[in-house]
């Protein structure tokens, strides 16, 4: 038999593949697969939760009018076959990459994309304001958001259930449910969505057709009136989502097209205020390799199609957070009121080798960092140490709980700060850049960054120790320094930094992961002459006012230097300064902060060039500083980086 004509090259935009007839739509579907798993094997990035959901997004795009019809994916790790179908197949290659296209759904990139995401739980209540914002404008377009069931374990998605069941605006949610967020899904609601399954198979079409026929076209709705109600009693009975407002479908196998067109189509025509399609998917189907590991591929390098063999660049020194699950470890080893907390991150934050050696001490919270925090707060107040892993940017969405039950409290929560800085491929989403800025602000809070992956363990002894406040550590993705590691980590002088290296003419004061920078750059400087003092600040709060006095006192300039945007450690240092009456004495202060934009995804050192905080541009900002000539400033950095 020969082979089918390819479909999806014919396919260079939705309405085309709306051209395609629904008998080929499985075709399509294989291809799309197909294209997916090639793609991402020579780019790396999100590929099971994109393999489970290649059905729905062919459905999707061929029953509703996109890009007027509005379509929100949540997280958008998913949304690669979308990409592919939406006009971005060519660009596919460059994804994730300097210059290339996002791993995530982004407004900029595309006007498929209504929405950009990447924190999770965020579609309902966007896709509701897009439905007000209809209502208001008389329009009568569609707004469908597709939800995982690992991104319902938020707050935000009861929020946003809770308003929409009451507001009874037309929206349609699909949950896609593969029974997975990262790791194993966890909590109640994951439990419910188990047993809602476990207790009806999956809807026949004879089923789906019952249960959908009361959101028909109002001129046959009293016909259908009747199918309904021996639908809901029959065969649903009364679910979570119905008490909340929303008319439940499902149910469905959502690798079955024949199921999932007639739901979409019928949730496209109806006129009844929120919907929610309950799609049941696998998470990695249709690759064996992706099926049979245990994360599904969440997140993948490049790899091997033929074997599924991921390619892992050579570890030089472990990582940040194998060295903080280590040091926690070891911590706890000492002590049995350390207990561990994680927001659906187990092996992000290395919490699932703490969780394996102390499993009664470990919590998955799940996607849930809000209600982490104050969980965390609740054990404080009874006397737990407890250390909250949370990346700095997913620690954003609990700002509120950090200062109102942790702070203003003076319980001692440990935010473990992983991510911090620039983190690469992930973008701007995911990149740790406001959290010195945000807890340093924060009346009695312990705030310190590790220079290197020893300086890190010495940090989770020393806030292991710190019983009568909050603190918090932050420290980079990705490997360490591969400095020489201690046998044990040593509690550090609170708010004390360290000089590294002693100069007299220009002072580096570093806060964090840029200290290798510095001293890259005052080797450059040494070598024309200039004396540079190098210094770890390890705390931004509080500051070490006497050893930056003398600092003050005793150079002609003073750069501080952080992974962070404006308002961290330099503002302090600037304020403190300032306050002190020394900046009135000719210091030549400066401060090198994350720019004020958001930097796209690259190479993590191309990210913090385009940041300009790596060593040739410290060399020519302290130089400047100092006031030599431009030209001759270009030419020592040009000598120095040639
Ligand atoms: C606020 C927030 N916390 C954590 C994450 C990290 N994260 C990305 S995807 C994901 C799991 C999502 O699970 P689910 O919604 O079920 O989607 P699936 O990957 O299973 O398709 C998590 C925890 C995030 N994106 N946002």
């Amino acid at each position: 038999m020969s082979e089918p004509t390819p479909l999806l090259d014919t396919i260079n935009s939705p309405a085309d593949l709306r051209k395609i007839k629904t008998k080929d739509l499985r075709q399509v579907a294989d291809e799309l697969r197909l294209a997916t798993i090639d793609s991402v094997s020579r780019t790396g990035g999100h590929l099971g939760a994109g393999l489970g959901v290649v059905e729905l997004t062919t459905a999707i795009h061929h029953v509703f009018n996109t890009p007027e019809d509005r379509l929100i994916w949540d997280v958008g790790h998913q949304c690669y076959p979308h990409k592919i179908l939406t006009g971005r197949r060519d660009r596919m290659d460059t994804l994730r990459q300097g210059g290339g296209i996002s791993g995530f759904t982004k407004r900029a990139e595309s006007e498929y994309d209504p929405f950009g995401a990447a924190h999770s739980s965020t579609s309902i209540s966007a896709g509701l304001g897009m439905a007000v914002a209809r209502d208001l404008s008389d329009g009568d377009n569609n707004v469908i958001a597709v939800i995982g069931d690992g991104s319902m374990s938020a707050g935000m998605a009861y929020e946003a259930m809770n308003n929409a069941g009451s507001m009874d605006k037309r929206l349609i949610v699909i949950l896609n449910d593969n029974d997975m967020s990262i790791a194993p899904p966890v909590g109640a609601m994951s439990a419910y969505l188990a047993r809602l399954l476990s207790s009806r198979s999956y809807l026949g079409i004879r089923e789906i057709m019952k249960q959908i026929a009361s959101v028909f076209p109002r001129s046959i709705e009293a016909r259908a009136k009747r199918v309904e109600e021996y639908a809901r009693g029959m065969a649903t009975g009364g679910t979570l989502f119905e008490e909340l407002g929303f008319y439940y479908i499902g149910p469905i196998d959502g690798h079955n097209l024949d199921h999932l067109l007639p739901v979409l189509k019928n949730a496209r025509d109806s006129n009844h205020g929120p919907v929610l399609v309950h799609v049941v998917t696998k998470k990695g189907k249709g690759y064996p390799p992706a099926e049979a590991a245990a994360d599904k591929y969440h997140g993948v390098s490049k790899f091997d199609v033929v074997t599924g063999t991921q390619v892992k660049a050579k570890a030089n020194a472990p990582s940040y957070t194998k060295v903080f699950a280590g040091a926690l470890i070891k911590e706890a080893e000492k002590d049995d009121k350390i207990v561990a907390i994680s927001a659906a991150m187990p092996s992000g934050t290395g919490l699932d080798l703490f969780g394996q050696a102390y499993p009664d001490r470990c919590f998955d919270v799940g996607i849930a960092e809000q209600h982490g925090v104050t969980f965390a707060a609740g054990l404080a107040s009874e006397g737990y140490r407890p250390f909250a892993a949370i990346y700095s940017t997913f620690l954003q969405r609990a700002y509120d709980q950090v200062v109102h039950d942790v702070a203003i409290q003076k319980l001692p929560v440990r935010f473990a700060i992983d991510r911090a800085g620039l983190v690469g491929a992930d973008g701007p989403t995911h990149a740790g850049s406001f959290d010195v800025t945000y807890l340093s602000t924060l009346p009695g809070f312990v705030v310190m960054a590790a220079s290197d992956e020893a300086e890190l363990v010495h940090m989770v002894a020393t806030a292991a120790q710190l019983d009568d406040r909050p603190s918090a550590f932050r420290y980079p993705r990705g490997e360490g320094v591969g400095i020489d590691m201690p046998e044990a980590g040593i509690p550090l002088e609170i708010g004390k930094g360290r000089v590294v290296r002693e100069g007299s003419s220009i002072a580096l004061l570093s806060f964090g992961g840029r200290l290798q920078q510095c001293l890259k750059a005052a080797d450059w400087l040494g070598g024309h002459g200039f004396s540079t003092t190098v210094v770890d600040a390890r705390f931004a709060k509080p500051l070490d006012h006497d050893l930056i006095r003398r600092l003050a006192k005793e150079h002609e300039v003073l750069l501080t230097l952080e992974e962070g945007a404006i308002g961290g450690f330099g503002s302090h240092v600037t304020h403190f300064l300032a306050e002190d009456g020394l900046l009135d004495k000719g210091l030549k202060l400066r401060s090198m902060v994350l720019p004020d934009r958001f930097i796209d995804q690259d190479k993590p050192d191309l990210m913090y060039d385009a940041a300009g905080l790596n060593a040739p541009q410290i060399v020519e900002k302290a130089l400047g500083t100092l006031g030599l000539d431009q030209a001759k400033i270009e030419d020592i950095v040009r000598q120095q980086s040639a």
